[in-house]
C-alpha cells in the first residue's frame, strides 16, 4: 500500500456544513441513514471533482439519494472503499443508508458492542465504518442524531451535544434526539446505547452557567465513580483559572466501557472512557490508578478546547492537540499533588517509552511526514515528546508569555482545523519571539545528546562550561540541524554545599557553546537540565562524588533524583561492562536519602529505586539482558542487606496508616512497598511473612498489590497463597484481574516466560479485550529479562499473539510490535531470533496494514 504524505495535503473538495444521522439500533444489524448537506469547497487549492465519501472495506450503500431522488445503481460507484457520486451543482442534499453489524465489530472502531452496550470510537478513522462520509478532520459539520432502540435493552441513549427530544416508539422501542451546536469533525462523533446509570453532579462555570455532569456506568459500578467526578470538576475549574477556558455546552457526559482501544476519547460533550480510567475505590484501585484516572479525565476534558474547539487540519498535526493536551494534564496533576514526584514520573515514562522509539526503526518527528496507518502514530513521540516540546515553549516564554500565546491561538483558530505551525506562530506573534529554529522540534526525530563539561580555573575564580549537542540520524533523516535546547543550570560549591551560581536558563541554539561563570572561588559542581527542562540525554564529566553530593544537596528535587539515578547508572554500567565500579557510593547515597528527615516519603520512594533493567539497556551499545539482570540484582541485594535496619525503620514508619487518597498517605504507601521489596531482595528471613501480612491486612489495593508483586518475584510458599487468594477475591472484577495477570507477567523470576505462556491458556485470558491483552502480553514484552529469555520463547510467544490478535483487532495487535522491532540493539543471538519473528510476521498472508507497517519498518 502507498503511504499518505504530509506534503500532499489538499483541502477537501466538498464540505458538509450540517448533517443528520438516524440510527435504528440493533446489535446484529443497525440501520444508519445519513443526510448530508454538501457544498463545493471554493477555498484556494481545493480540488474540483466528484463527491467521494469514505467507507469501510466491503461497505455498500443500501440506497443513495440526491436532493430526495433515489439514484439507480449506475449513478454512484464504490472505488477504493469510497462512495463516489458525480454532482452537478454547488450544493446538494445527499442521503445514504447502510446496515452494519456492531456485534461482529472486533476492531472496536466505529459502532461496536461491548458488554451489552452499543458504543462508538471514531478517532482516527472509525466514522467511515458507521456511514459514508469525508472522514478527515478538516470537514466540520453540525450534527443532529436520532437513535431508536429497544427500551429494555438500551434504556439510555446518548450522543454529542444537547438532548432535544425523546419519546416512545412502537414495539417496546424508544427514541432520543441530540443536537450538537458546535461544528465538529466526524472523529469527535459519539453515541452510546445501553443499560447505564449516572452519577450526576453539576458545575457552575466562571460566567455562572450551570453544566449538568453525568458519569454513566453499570449500576453496580456507581460507587466507584466519585473520584472521577471530583477530578472532572477540578479539571473544569483548573482550565478556567490557568487558561481562561470555559465549558461551552449545558451537558457533559462520560461513559465507561470495558472494551476500548484507547484510554479514553474526547468526543464533544460525550467522552467515552476505558473503564480502567473511571472506576476506582480503595479496594480495587491503586494510587497509580487514582492518579491516572485524574490525569485522563483532565486530559479528555481539556481536549474540549485543545482538540475540539480547535481541531487538527490533518492527522500529521496530531501532536497539535495531543502534545499540548498532555502538557496541560501533566501540569494539572502537578498542581493537584507533588509537582516533583509528578515530574519524575513523567520523565520515567518518556525515557521508558519515547526514548527507545526515538532511537529505533520507528522513530518519527512529533509531526510525522508519512504513514500507512494513522493508528500507528498515537505514539509516545506524538504524545509525550510532543508535551515536552510544548513545555519548552512554556519554559522559554515564561508562564505569562505562554498564556498570551495560547489566548491568541484559541482566538485565531476557534471553530477551525489548525496546524502545528499555527500554534507556533501564535506563540511568536503574542510574544514578539522568533521561533524559527524551534520549529526543528516538529520536523526532526531523534533524542538530542548534550555533552557538558565544567572546568574550574581556581586562580581566576572562573568556571567554564562547554556544551556540545548532536542529534542522531533516524530513518529517512541522516543529517540534522542543532535543536534549541533550554537548559536550566546552576552551580553549587562542592565544599560549602552552597549555591554559587543561582539557576538560570541557557538556550543552546548551536552545535556548541561555552559559558563563563565569574566569582566561582571554590570547586563548583554542575546541576544541569534541572526539572528536565529539555528532553535530551545529558552526558557530563561529573564524578561519583559530585553526583552523590547533588543527590543530597541540590535544591531542585528533580535534579536530586537525577543525580542519584546517574550515580546508579554509572555504577551499574561499569559493572555490566566489566570495568571497575564502586557500589559503596550508591549505598551511602541511598542511606542518606532514606534517612533525610527533610524529604517526604513519596520522593524517597522514587529516589532510592534503581533504574529499570530496560533503561540500563538503553545506556549500552549492545544490550545483554542477562548481564544487566546480574549487575542490578547484585546491587539491589547489597542495598537490601546493608541498609536492612533503615528499610525496616522506613517500613515500620509507613505501616498502620488507614487509607486516604492524599499526597502524604500515598507517599507512605509507596515507600512502604519499596522498603518491603528491598528487604526481600536483601534476603531478610521474614520478608515473605511480612509481605503476606501486608497482603492480608491491607485496606487498599496499593498495599495489597505491592505485597503481591514482592511475593510474585520470589519462590516463597506465600507466593502461591497470595496469588490464589487474590484471584479468588477478584475473579469477578475484570480490572483487578488485569492486575493479577500483569503482576505475574512482570515478575523477576527466571521462569516468567513459561508462566506467561501458561497464563495465555487461562480461561480468563482473551485477546478480544485490549486491557486484558495489554495486561498480560504488553506487560510481558516490557519485562526485559523475561521477554528476552535466551532461547527466544518470549519472542515466539509475542509474535504468535500479534498474529492471533491481528485477526481481531489490528490496532491493538500493532502495539505489540515495537518490542520486537528493537532487535538491532541486542546481542547477536537474541537479535537474530527477534528478527526471525518479525520476518515470520511480515510473511503471514492477510496481515493488516497496521501490523505490516510496524513490522516491515522494523526490518528495514
Ligand atoms: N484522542 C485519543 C485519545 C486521547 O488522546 O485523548
Ligand atoms: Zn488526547
Amino acid at each position: 500500500p502507498a503511504p499518505t504524505l504530509r506534503l500532499d495535503y489538499r483541502p477537501p473538495a466538498w464540505l458538509v456544513p450540517s448533517m443528520r444521522l438516524d440510527f435504528d439500533l440493533d446489535a446484529a444489524a443497525t440501520r444508519v441513514r445519513a443526510t448530508l448537506e454538501v457544498e463545493k469547497n471554493l477555498t484556494d487549492g481545493a480540488p474540483r471533482g466528484p463527491l467521494a465519501l469514505d467507507g469501510a472495506p466491503g461497505m455498500k450503500p443500501v440506497s443513495v439519494k440526491i436532493d430526495g431522488r433515489l439514484l439507480a445503481e449506475g449513478e454512484w460507484r464504490v472505488e477504493d472503499d469510497q462512495l463516489v457520486i458525480d454532482l452537478v451543482g454547488p450544493k446538494h442534499v445527499v442521503e445514504t443508508e447502510v446496515v452494519i453489524s456492531p456485534d461482529k465489530n472486533t476492531q472496536l472502531m466505529g459502532l461496536y458492542a461491548s458488554g451489552g452496550l452499543l458504543c462508538t470510537q471514531c478517532e482516527a478513522e472509525g466514522f467511515r465504518r458507521i456511514t459514508f462520509f469525508p472522514d478527515r478532520p478538516d470537514v466540520l459539520s453540525r450534527y443532529t442524531v436520532k437513535m431508536i432502540a429497544d427500551r429494555a435493552l438500551y434504556p439510555v441513549l446518548l450522543a454529542n451535544g444537547d438532548l432535544v427530544g425523546e419519546g416512545e416508539a412502537e414495539d417496546g422501542r424508544h427514541w432520543a434526539e441530540w443536537r450538537d451546536p458546535f461544528p465538529k469533525p466526524c472523529y469527535l462523533f459519539a453515541m452510546v446505547a445501553g443499560d447505564l446509570k449516572a452519577n450526576r453532579d453539576s458545575f457552575t462555570t466562571m460566567s455562572g452557567r450551570e453544566v449538568q455532569l453525568g458519569i454513566w456506568v453499570r449500576e453496580a459500578d456507581l460507587p466507584r465513580t466519585e473520584h472521577a467526578m471530583g477530578a472532572l470538576k477540578s479539571s473544569m475549574a483548573w482550565d478556567e483559572t490557568v487558561y481562561g477556558r470555559e465549558y461551552d455546552l449545558g451537558i457533559f457526559n462520560i461513559v465507561a466501557v470495558a472494551d476500548f482501544n484507547f484510554g479514553a476519547m474526547e468526543n464533544k460533550g460525550l467522552n467515552v472512557f476505558n473503564s480502567r480510567y473511571i472506576l476506582a475505590d480503595p479496594e480495587t484501585a491503586t494510587d497509580a490508578d487514582y492518579d491516572a484516572i485524574a490525569g485522563v479525565v483532565a486530559h479528555e476534558y481539556f481536549h474540549n478546547w485543545s482538540g475540539n474547539r480547535v481541531t487538527c487540519r490533518d492527522w500529521f498535526q496530531l501532536s497539535l492537540k495531543e502534545g499540548f493536551t498532555v502538557f496541560r494534564d501533566q501540569e494539572f496533576s502537578a498542581d493537584q499533588g507533588s509537582r516533583a514526584v509528578k515530574r519524575i514520573e513523567d520523565v520515567r515514562v518518556l525515557r521508558a517509552a519515547q526514548f527507545p522509539e526515538d532511537g529505533g526503526p520507528l522513530a518519527h518527528p512529533i509531526r510525522p511526514d508519512s504513514y500507512l496507518e494513522i493508528s500507528n502514530f498515537y505514539t509516545a513521540t506524538v504524545y509525550n515528546k510532543g508535551a515536552e516540546v510544548i513545555r519548552m515553549l512554556h519554559t522559554m516564554l515564561g508562564a505569562d508569555g505562554f498564556r498570551r500565546g495560547t489566548d491568541l491561538y484559541f482566538e485565531r483558530h476557534d471553530g477551525t482545523a489548525a496546524t502545528c505551525e499555527d500554534f507556533v506562530r501564535a506563540m511568536e506573534d503574542a510574544n514578539g519571539a522568533d521561533l524559527a529554529d524551534f520549529r526543528r522540534w516538529y520536523s526532526q526525530a531523534g533524542t538530542p545528546r548534550v555533552r557538558a563539561a565544567l572546568s574550574h580555573e581556581p586562580g581566576t575564580a572562573r568556571a567554564r562550561l562547554t556544551l556540545e549537542q548532536t542529534v542522531p540520524p533516524t530513518p529517512g533523516q541522516d543529517d540534522k540541524q542543532p535543536m534549541p535546547l533550554p537548559l536550566r543550570l546552576a552551580l553549587f560549591g562542592a565544599k560549602s554545599g552552597k549555591p554559587i551560581v543561582p539557576e538560570r536558563i541557557h538556550v543552546l541554539h548551536d552545535a556548541s557553546a561555552e559559558i563563563l561563570f565569574e566569582g566561582v572561588d571554590e570547586q563548583p559542581v554542575l546541576s544541569i537540565n534541572r526539572g528536565f527542562s529539555a528532553p535530551v540525554i545529558v552526558e557530563t564529566n561529573r564524578s561519583s562524588a559530585d553526583l552523590a553530593f547533588l543527590s543530597g544537596h541540590d535544591d531542585d528535587p528533580f535534579a536530586r533524583f537525577e543525580a542519584m539515578q546517574q550515580l546508579m547508572i554509572d555504577t551499574l554500567v561499569a559493572a555490566i561492562e566489566g570495568r571497575a565500579f564502586d557500589e559503596e557510593a550508591v549505598i551511602e547515597a541511598v542511606r542518606n536519602t532514606l534517612t533525610d528527615k527533610a524529604l517526604d516519603a513519596a520522593f524517597i520512594g522514587e529516589a532510592v529505586l534503581l533504574p529499570s533493567e530496560a533503561f540500563l539497556g538503553d545506556q549500552l551499545a549492545v544490550i545483554d539482558p542477562s548481564a544487566i539482570r546480574k549487575a542490578r540484582s547484585h546491587l539491589r541485594q547489597r542495598l537490601g542487606r546493608e541498609l536492612e535496619a533503615e528499610w525496616r525503620a522506613a517500613y515500620a514508619a509507613c505501616a498502620g496508616n488507614r487509607f486516604e487518597y492524599t499526597p502524604s498517605a500515598k507517599g507512605l504507601r509507596r515507600l512502604r512497598t519499596v522498603a518491603l521489596g528491598y528487604l526481600d531482595d536483601g534476603g531478610a528471613a521474614d520478608a515473605a511473612k511480612l509481605a503476606l501480612a501486608q497482603f492480608e491486612g491491607a485496606d487498599n489495593m496499593t498495599d495489597r498489590q505491592g505485597a503481591l508483586s514482592t511475593l510474585a518475584n520470589g519462590t516463597a510458599p506465600e507466593r502461591e497463597t497470595a496469588l490464589a487468594a487474590f484471584y479468588d477475591r477478584y475473579k469477578g472484577d475484570a480490572l483487578v484481574l488485569d492486575k493479577w495477570f500483569t503482576t505475574q507477567a512482570i515478575s523477576m523470576r527466571d521462569d516468567t516466560a513459561e508462566a506467561v505462556e501458561k497464563l495465555a491458556q487461562h480461561p480468563d485470558f482473551t485477546l478480544a479485550n485490549p486491557n486484558r491483552m495489554r495486561a498480560l502480553v504488553g506487560a510481558f514484552a516490557a519485562n526485559q529479562f523475561a521477554f528476552h529469555v535466551a532461547d527466544g520463547r518470549g519472542y515466539r510467544f509475542v509474535a504468535d499473539m500479534i498474529l492471533k490478535a491481528d485477526r481481531l483487532n489490528p490496532q491493538s495487535a500493532a502495539r505489540l510490535v515495537p518490542p520486537l522491532g528493537r532487535w538491532r540493539r541486542f546481542e547477536p543471538r537474541r537479535a537474530a531470533l527477534m528478527k526471525a519473528e518479525l520476518e515470520r510476521i511480515v510473511a503471514t498472508p492477510g496481515l493488516s496494514k497496521d501490523v505490516f507497517e510496524q513490522a516491515s519498518k522494523s526490518l528495514a
